[in-house]
């Protein structure tokens, strides 16, 4: 390391950046959409697909699906018959956003804060529940290294994969986002920044101005989006998504939302953050704010409302039911995911798991 006296000595870098006589090489910006504002005016025309009434009530009906979904694996939880849990009370708008812009055989690698978009996207009720419970058969849809797959075959599918802002801060993502600009893959990233990682905020993860731009440096495109404006979530991802698909290659989506909850159920989120810090993001509640626009409309009223709720619950419960119901797996499937073919130790592993479990 240098002497305090040499680094004295150096010449002032940031002095020669600012150099007006220095030649501009490049120039960035970050955008950020909106298309309703809190109170669920829209502020800007909407996409096409948001003419349609029906596609409205189906974003809204995701949410408040994966709500309902929510507020039970917490109760179940606290009652002793669910695993730790990480609720996404507040953040629904960026999962169903998501799903609602992917098609069908595009393949979408969730963190784990995303049952709405796997909810949309065809995971039961009852499979989420499974998985939260610590049951195999609830999550034996994975697939991985998906985009890669799709640019070797030459399909034209696309990936998308959410993660949240606590990540953006390890190796592994500067490494996803640099490989997939080199190689081009139809792969759209979409940090799910609810401004928390556990206890820390974003302002103690990176100095950057916004997680989006941090795309730039890997030569993809970034932006920044409304993550309670569902309408604005599913245009970006549409748009990033249809690109990826006519081979522009990968995008990064910033969608910036507030995690209303705890961190998840073995978290007391008090002990870092008041009340006061977290009860004025709920008006910017992703449900109410598509709820009052539906309304403002004349698309969605009381019975509506009344009829939606009681569908869902009824659905939730139901499922919930099977999934208390289901008698747990043998201990011995716990070997029996990972190896085609069981190495020998593994072999033995499980034989004595097994008698230890008829004892
Ligand atoms: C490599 C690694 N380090 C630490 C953890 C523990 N951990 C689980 S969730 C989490 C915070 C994630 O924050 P963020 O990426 O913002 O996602 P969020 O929980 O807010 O949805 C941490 C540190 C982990 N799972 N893996
Ligand atoms: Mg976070």
């Amino acid at each position: 390391m240098p002497s305090a006296e040499k680094i004295s000595e150096l010449p002032d870098i940031a002095e020669a950046a600012r150099d007006p006589a220095a030649a501009t090489v490049a120039r960035f910006e970050i955008r950020y959409s909106r298309f309703l504002d809190p109170k669920g005016k829209a502020v800007r025309p909407l996409p096409d697909f948001a003419a349609d009434g029906a596609e409205l009530v189906a974003l809204y009906r995701g949410m408040v699906l994966a709500r309902a979904f929510d507020a039970k694996a917490v109760a179940l939880q606290r009652t002793g018959r669910l695993g730790t849990f990480p609720s996404a009370l507040g953040q629904e708008a960026v999962a169903v956003g998501i799903a609602a812009a992917m098609r069908k055989d595009d393949v979408f690698l969730p963190s784990f804060r995303e049952h709405g978009a796997q909810l949309w996207r065809g995971v039961s009720l009852v499979e989420l529940f499974l998985f939260w419970g610590g049951d195999e058969r609830g999550s034996d849809f994975a697939e991985v290294r998906v985009a890669l797959a799709f640019k070797l075959r030459h399909q034209q599918r696309v990936a998308v994969c959410a993660f949240g802002d606590g990540a953006t801060s390890k190796g592994d993502v500067a490494e996803a986002l640099n490989i997939a600009g080199v190689w081009r893959l139809p792969l759209v990233f979409v940090i799910n920044n609810n401004q928390w990682a556990i206890s820390v905020p974003v302002a103690q993860q990176t100095a950057a101005e916004t997680l989006a731009q941090k795309a730039i440096a890997a030569g993809i495109e970034g932006e920044q989006v409304d993550g309670n404006d569902v309408i604005a979530v599913r245009e970006a991802v549409a748009r990033a998504v249809a690109a990826a698909r006519d081979g522009a290659g990968p995008h990064l989506i910033e969608a910036l939302t507030y995690r209303l909850s705890d961190h998840t159920t073995a978290d007391d989120a008090r002990r870092y953050r008041s009340d006061v810090d977290v009860s004025p993001h709920w008006s910017e509640d992703p449900i109410t704010r598509l709820r009052n626009h539906l309304v403002g409309r004349g698309q969605w009223a009381k019975a509506d409302e009344e009829r939606l709720l009681a569908e869902v619950s009824a659905a939730v419960d139901k499922a919930a039911e099977t999934y208390l119901a289901t008698p747990p797996q043998q201990p011995g499937t716990i070997f029996d995911f990972t190896y085609e073919t069981l190495p020998n130790e593994l072999v033995d592993q499980r034989r004595s798991a097994l008698g230890a479990a008829q004892e």
